[in-house]
């Protein structure tokens, strides 16, 4: 039995399987739970990242302001579910305490590593890149060096060092909707230097819905069989692309190897919150909450880039899944 290595935390939203569900991962019923204009400051909040906090939870949420522009917002939330958003976008800090504002910033995750809250995001260097950023509060947030040479979106940190090091994955781009994109992996001994980048896992195979490019999504889980990592995969089709959620698990001591890799996606835009939107068929996956007690895995995710959403799935049936549906390529 494959079970998660953490904290429990009874609290993360859950709803049982339905009972005529087939798949291995199940909407929330009250998806979504962010809907248009929820707060007067934007009009879309979506692609957003929630954690632990304090007993209850804490966010970075993109929200897109109504002047179109992509923007990092901060939250609070008691249940994971009903989310308060600061109306003021983050008004980010460099480590002297000076303003050092984001021109645009968006799909942020966020991760705790030994009572800091560390922040990575879509930035803008000239174009694209990976922004790194930290908080102890939510309310003040530093940012720190970028991690990676532009252009580059899709930074995702590990929970904790692996043999003394820290570990970023990663999908170096171009400065438009890219029509291509792999994952890439670098490791750095203290958050400042980064480097050893190589290639973790690339798009295609015999997956035609993560045939055009692929992208982490939320922090890697620990479990007793590896990282967890869902992810982000695309298709092109003749109305545009689609995200869909797929997964892979990576080696404990080892995370640059791939162990297994699902060859189907977990989920894809079927609901009309998905599938109808500013854009529609997109299901972007930003976040997911655990239970280690019991299993349960909250996925966070943004629906059409319009709506937040929550899915869910339980950590022995997953991996189980993806063991016995596995192609690596
Ligand atoms: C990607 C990012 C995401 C977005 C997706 C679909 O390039 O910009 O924020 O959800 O496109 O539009």
């Amino acid at each position: 039995m494959s079970t998660i290595i953490g904290n429990a935390l009874p609290t993360i939203p859950w709803e049982d399987k339905p009972a005529r569900c087939n798949d291995v991962m199940w909407r929330f019923s009250k998806n979504p739970i962010v809907d248009w204009n929820p707060i007067p400051t934007a009009g879309r909040v979506y692609n957003s990242a929630i954690v632990p906090f304090k007993g209850a939870f804490a966010g970075v949420f993109r929200g897109d302001q109504k002047n179109g522009r992509a923007t990092l917002f901060s939250g609070f939330s008691k249940d994971g579910v009903n989310i308060d958003l600061n109306p003021n976008p983050i008004q980010w800090v460099d480590e002297q305490g000076n303003p050092a504002p984001t021109s645009y910033a968006y799909d942020p995750r966020v991760l705790e590593i030994d009572g800091t809250f560390y922040v990575t995001w879509c930035d803008d260097m000239k174009g694209p890149s990976i922004g790194l950023g930290k908080t102890t509060d939510f309310v003040t947030f530093t940012r720190l060096p970028n991690p990676l040479m532009p252009y580059n979106r899709n930074g995702v940190l590990f929970p904790r060092k692996i043999n003394g090091k820290y570990y970023l994955l990663s999908r170096p781009s171009d400065t438009g909707h890219t029509p291509f994109g792999n994952i890439f992996i670098s490791e750095s001994p203290d958050m400042v230097h980064w480097g050893n980048h190589s290639f973790l896992m690339g798009n295609g195979g015999q997956g035609w819905w993560e045939g055009t490019k692929i992208g982490a999504g939320p922090v890697p889980i620990e479990t007793t069989e590896g990282w967890l990592l869902f992810y982000h995969g695309v298709s092109g089709t003749c109305n545009g692309y689609v995200y869909s959620i797929g997964a892979v698990i990576l080696d404990k001591d080892n995370p640059k190897k791939v162990l297994y890799r699902l060859k189907n996606y977990l989920l894809t835009p079927e609901k009309q919150y998905e599938t109808v939107g500013f854009v529609p068929n997109v299901a972007f996956p930003c976040a997911n909450l655990f239970d280690a007690a019991t299993g349960r895995i909250a996925i966070y995710y943004g629906a059409a880039d319009t709506y937040t959403a929550i899915a869910f799935c339980q950590v022995d049936e997953v991996i189980a899944h993806i063991k016995s549906n596995s192609i690596v390529f």
